[in-house]
């Protein structure tokens, strides 16, 4: 088994080895880890893996199609979504380490009874849901905070309001052709492949960096006569570089594989959508830490997502992520 390297500051270990074992790993490597954070990842896993078993048998198990109701969001809920949110929200009860959730589900915070907990977390269950019923790669993404209001009282919502610069932890499940968990602590990005036949998650992209520079961009031209001139600008010349347009629709299967092969994803304001579409608490502030601490840039074309302060939990934003150099020859149109 390659062994690598521990490097300080960023958190490495030998690929294969399991997501218990690197969580512990992780602890052991830090003097002031006190293992709720440990445990909180590990109540995050418990849930991936519950959701796999639910999307790898969606077409089988009547979870398909919708549930006959909107969320907070307009949107008709599908059933996986309601499945995937409830999951989530009583493996974080259960484990004890979380004190509220904010879910794009929910349209306020979800308190878990441990007000002793130190962290809160805003999560979105399942995005992509609409892909759900063509099978296409759908995905959780999640941001972890240090409360700010005391351990012992009831969460506020500053706890959620913070900068992504605050985030303590923050990363995504992939359901795709493998179920992948990626995540950060701030020392470096790690990715880990579920083996069903194990129940495991088993570290196979120790490390994760995205290239400087790529040659995919990814944003629904189906919309470019709703976007800024800029953008519009922006996207002829990475037409006039020859690069290649790839677009999902599910945005973690879109970012992880520019995280993987380099590129740019795009979802700027839109004239039907002038604040963007993608919400800052628990997509674009989740996925910003990560293309960071994988040497990448998140922009909303202006400002640094990770430095935008909050002020609903519920709020959009255009979203520019990325390889840097692309991320940053885009805002030069602006
Ligand atoms: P559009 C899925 O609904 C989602 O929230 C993201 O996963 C995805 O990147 C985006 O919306 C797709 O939006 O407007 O291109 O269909």
């Amino acid at each position: 088994m390659e062994q690598q390297v521990i490097e300080n500051k960023t958190i490495t270990a030998p690929i294969g080895i399991s997501l218990g074992r690197f969580i512990k790993r992780s602890e052991d490597m830090y003097s002031e880890a006190t293992g709720e954070l440990s445990q909180l990842m590990r109540d995050i896993a418990l849930a991936s893996k519950l959701i796999h078993k639910e999307v790898n048998r969606a077409g089988l198990a009547d979870v398909l199609g919708s549930y006959g109701v909107e969320n907070v969001q307009g949107e008709e809920q599908q059933k996986l979504d309601v499945i995937a949110n409830f999951r989530f929200i009583n493996s974080l009860k259960h484990g004890g380490e979380v004190c509220a959730v904010i879910s794009e589900e929910e349209e306020d915070i979800v308190y878990t009874d441990n007000d002793h907990g130190k962290y809160v977390v805003a999560i979105d269950p399942l995005d992509g849901s609409s892909n759900i019923d063509v099978n296409v790669s759908i995905g959780t993404i999640f941001s972890i905070y240090n409360r700010k209001s005391k351990v012992e009282s009831r969460a506020i919502a500053e706890d959620f309001l913070q900068k992504g610069t605050g985030q303590a932890a923050s990363g995504y499940v992939l359901y795709g052709s493998s179920t992948m968990l990626v995540y950060t602590t701030g020392r470096g990005v790690n990715g880990f492949t579920y083996d069903p036949s194990l129940g495991e998650f088993f570290l196979s992209h120790p490390l994760m960096k995205i290239k400087k520079s790529g040659e995919i961009y990814s944003c629904n031209e189906g919309h470019i006569n709703k976007f800024p001139l800029p953008v519009k600008q922006y996207i002829d010349y990475c037409k006039e570089q020859g690069y290649t347009a790839r677009y999902i629709g599910s945005l973690v299967a879109d970012f992880h594989r520019n995280l993987l092969k380099g590129g740019i994803f795009i979802y700027p304001s839109t004239t039907n959508n002038p604040g963007g579409k993608l919400r800052l608490l628990y997509e674009c502030n989740a996925l910003a830490f990560i293309v960071e601490q994988a040497g990448g840039s998140a922009s909303d074309g202006k400002n640094r997502i990770l430095g935008i302060q909050p002020t609903k939990f519920h709020e959009r934003t255009p979203l520019f992520i990325g390889s840097a150099d692309m991320v940053n020859k885009a805002k030069s149109y602006f």
